[in-house]
Formats: structure tokens, C-alpha cells, sequence
């Protein structure tokens, strides 16, 4: 955060997670290109919405990565040991845990997330369905390190990170999340990952472009958010929502794009758009097998076996730690 940034956030009594919020929309917003992270839509209102998005007719990966999950859980599962820990980065619906959970006979289960409420839900379903399963809840920020329970320090570690989560990352910042999960959960370890793979332009144009409107609403939640917690003056009407398939970069953009000349308040802060002018608000990158295959080699993970769905839309990903 910028010393400007900081100066303001702290005038305003933030608590930390508001405070990390403000200084990255003030850098974010003051970029050329402007660009807000990805990471801010999930408050309770753009998780609900993304929950709608994964039920749209245009959005095959929740449904597609199910399927598999359903399909081939026992091969997916057949080299997982019993007792294991089971690791999940990110909390959110418990629908894919649940498929491996009851493939294998587990000892624990810890979901990261850095929202305690989502984690709170999350741990409350979980053990009212799998009352001999120990649920360690941990609250941090999945990307960075963070120590797991000592409890499970002593089982073996499989970790989970379903939904293609992975694909919002830079491909550097996808290194470093997979050396980081290698380091966290140490030799010997496992990794269960879904992966968005490369496919027709016209099926994830409309996947991002669904007809009902949902992702646009999604997309401009962002501003909503800002307007709400950082004391913003974002005229949500004034922007609309674009999604474009970037092919060079094989990836999903989203933008804000203006729709007009404005300034736009944020913390006391002025910041002035062109008409036309665009927040670039995610990328949702998709890879090939053989790129995916590559990256996890040169992260700390050596591929087990991969499996897709028949009409290749969608990957998942058995790892192991490499020595
Ligand atoms: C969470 N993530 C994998 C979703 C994706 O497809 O990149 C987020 C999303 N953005 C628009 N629709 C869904």
C-alpha cells in the first residue's frame, strides 16, 4: 500500500481486511491500464451471485468438473491413503468436498479461507453430515504461507483446490500458489486440482456473456462494494460489464468499461475515466493439459494422472509433492 493510501484508510479506523481493500483499489484504480483484483468480488452479495453464475445454462465448469469429480472419483481417489488430511483452499460450496470425502475414509478435513463466516457455514454442514469426521478450520489467506493445525501435523496431506480457482491467477502467481501448497503441505503430499481447459471461443465468450445478466451483475458488484465500504461515489449505471476472450494470452478478460467522461470519488480521492475506458476486473485463464502439466512440473508437483470430461471441457489433476 501506498504511504498516501495507508494515511487515508487510517483516518477512516478500518479493520485489516477493509484497510488491505482501500490501499489496493487507490494503486489499483491509479494503474494505466486501471484494474481492481479479482479477489474483492466474493462479499456476501458476489458470492451469492457467483453461486448463480455456477447454475447458469452458459457456465459448464461447475457442472463439468462434478461430473468427473462423480465419475471418476475412485480412480482419483485410489492412491489416497486412509486417515489422510484433507486440505481445501478456498471455502465455498461444499458440493465437490463432499464427492471426496465420501470416496475415502479421511481422518480430517481443514478448509482455508479468509472468511471466517464462510468458514463457519462451511464446518457446520460438513460435521452434521460426517459427524466422525475432525473439521479444522482455518482462517487465512490462502495464497501466502499459513501453518496447518498441529493435529493434523502427522497424517499424510492430500490438498484440494476445485473450480479452476487457479485460473485467476497470473501464470507466475499460479507458480507460486503450487510451491507454496507443496511447501505447506510437505513431502509425500497430494494435490487434487481442477483445471478450465482451452475449448471452442464461442463457448467461454458465453459462458462470461451470460443471457439472464448474471456475471455482468457479478462484475459491477465490485463498484457496489467499493461505493458501500470505502465511503465510493461509483454511478454503478455509468459502467458496463465486458468480457473478451484474450487468445495469445489464452485467456477469459473482464472489464468495466465507462460509459462516459466522469470522475469518480473513492476515499476522498478523485480518479477520472475516458468514455469507453476500462477497469480490467479478472482474468480467468484456460489451459491445455500439456501447459497445465508443465506448470505443475515446475511448481514442486509431479502429475499422477489427469481426467476429463468426454467433450474435454474441463480437467482434473492428481499430483504428488515431487522430492
Ligand atoms: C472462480 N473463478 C474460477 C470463476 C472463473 O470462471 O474464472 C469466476 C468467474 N468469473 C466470471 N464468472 C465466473
Amino acid at each position: 500500500m501506498n504511504v498516501h493510501a495507508t494515511a487515508l484508510a487510517k483516518a477512516h479506523r478500518f479493520d485489516e481486511p477493509t484497510l488491505a481493500f482501500a490501499g489496493d483499489v487507490i494503486d489499483d484504480l491509479s494503474q494505466h491500464p486501471k484494474r481492481l483484483s479479482p479477489k474483492y468480488f466474493y462479499d456476501a452479495a458476489g458470492s451469492e451471485l457467483f453461486e448463480q453464475i455456477t447454475l447458469l445454462p452458459e457456465y459448464y465448469p461447475t457442472r463439468t468438473e462434478l461430473s468427473i469429480l462423480r465419475d471418476r472419483g475412485s480412480a482419483i481417489s485410489a492412491d489416497i491413503p486412509k486417515g489422510a488430511a484433507l486440505v481445501e483452499f478456498g471455502a465455498g460450496a461444499t458440493t465437490k468436498v463432499r464427492l471426496l470425502l465420501s470416496e475415502c475414509a479421511f481422518g480430517a478435513y481443514v478448509p482455508v479461507d479468509i472468511s471466517g463466516d464462510f468458514l463457519k457455514a462451511q464446518a457446520d454442514a460438513l460435521r452434521k453430515d460426517f459427524p466422525s469426521l475432525d473439521v479444522y478450520p482455518v482462517a487465512a489467506d490462502f495464497t501466502a504461507p499459513f501453518a496447518l493445525p498441529d493435529a493434523v501435523k502427522a497424517m499424510p496431506k492430500v490438498g484440494f483446490f476445485p473450480g479452476s480457482t487457479l485460473g485467476n491467477f497470473e501464470p507466475h502467481e499460479a507458480c507460486s500458489f503450487l510451491r507454496s501448497a507443496r511447501d505447506i503441505l510437505g513431502q509425500g503430499a497430494q494435490m487434487v486440482i481442477g483445471v478450465d481447459l482451452e475449448k471452442d471461443e464461442r463457448v467461454l465468450y458465453h459462458a462470461y456473456n451470460d443471457k439472464a445478466g448474471v456475471t455482468a451483475r457479478f462484475n459491477l458488484n465490485v463498484l457496489h462494494r467499493i461505493n458501500r465500504e470505502l465511503d465510493g461515489n461509483f454511478d454503478v449505471s455509468a459502467f458496463t460489464h465486458r468480457a473478451i476472450y484474450n487468445r495469445d494470452r489464452h485467456r477469459i478478460e473482464m472489464h468495466l468499461i465507462s460509459r462516459k467522461t466522469q470522475t469518480v470519488r473513492v476515499l476522498g480521492r478523485g480518479f477520472s475515466f475516458r468514455a469507453g475506458e476500462s477497469i480490467h476486473t479478472e482474468s480467468s485463464y484456460k489451459y491445455s493439459l500439456e501447459r497445465f502439466v508443465a506448470l505443475a512440473r515446475g511448481s514442486g508437483w509431479t502429475p499422477r494422472e489427469s481426467w476429463t470430461d468426454e467433450a474435454k471441457m474441463f480437467s482434473v489433476h492428481a499430483l504428488v509433492a515431487s522430492d
